[in-house]
C-alpha cells in the first residue's frame, strides 16, 4: 500500500448475479478511485448468508464475481480484492463491535424493515446485526472513504456512531469514514416496477439488468420497460411523475455521459418507442467488454483464487493490525 494515499473500502455481497444497479452504484465509482486511492474491494460473502443461499451457487458466484472486478478495470496488483470470509477479522471485530451497539439503533435500519418484510420465514439476528459487520468492514482498515449507492448511506452513518462511541471510552481507534456516493446512478431503479431499487435478489428477472446478461436479453428487457400513459411519450425528466422514464434517463446518461437535456432534445418528438431500444444498445456496449473479459478469466479458475489468495493476505495483515489495538483496549489478556 503507499504511503499518502488514503484509504477506501468497499463490498458487494454475492447474493445474486450483479446487475447495473450494482455497477452503476459501486462497482463504476470503484474503478474511478482506484488510481486516487489504496483501495481494499471486497466480496462480502459473511453479509450474503443473512439471506438463505443454495452453497453451490454462492460458491460459483464468489469466484465469477472476483472475475467481474477485474474485467470492470480492478487491477489486482494495484487493489486488494479479497473474499470476506477469507479474513477472521471481520467476524472477530464485528463480535466486538455488537457490544458497542445498541438494539435501538439496529432497529431503526430501514434495509433491516425491508429485508424482514421480505423474509418473514427468515428475520435471523444476523438480519439483524448486520450493519455491525458492515460497521467491522469498514473500521478494520481504517477507510476514509466508502464508495456505496444511496440505499446504503444509513449504514456507513451508523458505522460513523459506532466508531463515534468506541472512540469516545477508548481514545482514537477508529478513523470516522465517509460515504462517497455517485452523483447520478445511486439509485438505479427496477424496469418493471420504478419505484422499487434494482436488486440482485429481486424475484422478477426482468426488472434487472444483470452485468452478464446476453445482448438479446438487455434489449427485450429495456424494450418492455415501463414508462407511463402520458399520451405525447414525451422523453422528460419528471422523477416523481414519470419514475420509469427518469429512470431510463438516468441509465442512458451514466452510459453515455450525455446530460439530462441533452437526452431530452435527443428524443424530442421521438416517444419511448425510439428511445427504450437506444437505452438498451447503451447499455449492450457498455456491458460487453466486461462481459467478454469475464468470460475469459472464468477459463482460468487457478488465476481466480490466487488473486483472493494474495488479496486475504494483505487484507488480514492491515485487519490484525486494528483488531489487535482493540482487543487490547477492551482489556483482552495478551495472548
Ligand atoms: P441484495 O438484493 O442481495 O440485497 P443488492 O442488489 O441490493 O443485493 P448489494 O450487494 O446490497 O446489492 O449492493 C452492492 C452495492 O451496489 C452497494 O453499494 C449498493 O448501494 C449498490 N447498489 C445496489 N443496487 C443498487 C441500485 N439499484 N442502484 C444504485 N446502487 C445500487
Ligand atoms: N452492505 C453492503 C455490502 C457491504 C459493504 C461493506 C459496502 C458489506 N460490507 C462495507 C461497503 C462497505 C451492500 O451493498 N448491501
Amino acid at each position: 500500500m503507499e504511503q499518502g494515499k488514503k484509504t477506501i473500502l468497499s463490498g458487494i455481497q454475492p447474493s445474486g448475479d450483479l446487475t447495473l444497479g450494482s455497477y452503476l452504484g459501486a462497482l463504476k465509482s470503484w474503478v474511478e478511485l482506484s488510481e486516487e486511492y489504496n483501495c481494499y474491494y471486497m466480496l462480502a460473502d459473511l453479509h450474503s448468508i443473512t439471506v438463505r443461499q443454495v452453497p453451490a451457487d454462492l460458491r460459483r458466484r464468489t469466484l465469477t464475481q472476483v472475475a467481474v472486478y477485474v474485467a470492470a478495470g480492478l487491477d489486482p496488483e494495484k487493489n486488494v480484492l479479497f473474499v470476506q470470509s477469507h479474513v477472521p477479522a471481520h467476524a472477530e471485530l464485528a463480535w466486538v463491535l455488537n457490544c458497542y451497539t445498541m438494539f435501538g439503533e439496529l432497529s431503526r435500519m430501514t434495509q433491516f424493515k425491508d429485508k424482514s418484510a421480505k423474509n418473514a420465514e427468515n428475520i435471523n439476528a444476523g438480519l439483524f446485526t448486520y450493519p455491525v459487520l458492515m460497521a467491522a468492514d469498514i473500521l478494520l482498515y481504517q477507510a476514509d472513504l466508502v464508495p456505496v449507492g444511496a440505499d446504503q448511506k444509513q449504514h456507513v452513518e451508523i458505522c460513523r456512531d459506532i466508531a463515534t462511541r468506541f472512540n469516545g471510552i477508548y481514545g482514537d481507534v477508529f478513523r470516522l469514514p465517509e460515504p462517497f456516493i455517485p452523483r447520478s446512478g445511486a439509485r438505479i431503479m427496477s424496469l418493471t416496477s420504478p419505484e422499487h431499487k434494482m436488486s440482485k435478489s429481486d424475484t422478477d428477472p426482468n426488472g434487472c439488468v444483470y452485468l452478464l446478461d446476453k445482448p438479446e436479453d438487455i434489449m427485450r428487457k429495456f424494450k418492455k420497460a415501463v414508462t407511463d400513459s402520458d399520451t405525447e411519450r414525451c422523453v422528460h425528466y419528471d422523477p416523481a411523475a414519470k419514475p420509469g422514464v427518469a429512470n431510463l434517463m438516468t441509465i442512458y446518461s451514466v452510459a453515455t455521459g450525455k446530460s439530462l437535456d441533452e437526452i431530452e432534445a435527443e428524443f424530442s418528438g421521438l416517444g419511448y418507442g425510439a428511445f427504450k431500444p437506444r437505452v438498451g444498445e447503451a447499455v449492450v456496449e457498455l456491458f460487453r467488454p466486461i462481459r467478454e473479459e469475464t468470460d475469459r478469466l472464468l477459463q482460468d479458475k487457478a488465476y481466480l483464487e490466487g488473486i483472493c489468495r494474495a488479496g486475504a493476505e494483505k487484507a488480514s495483515c492491515a485487519a490484525e493490525r486494528t483488531l489487535r489495538k482493540v482487543y487490547k483496549k477492551v482489556g483482552f489478556a495478551a495472548r
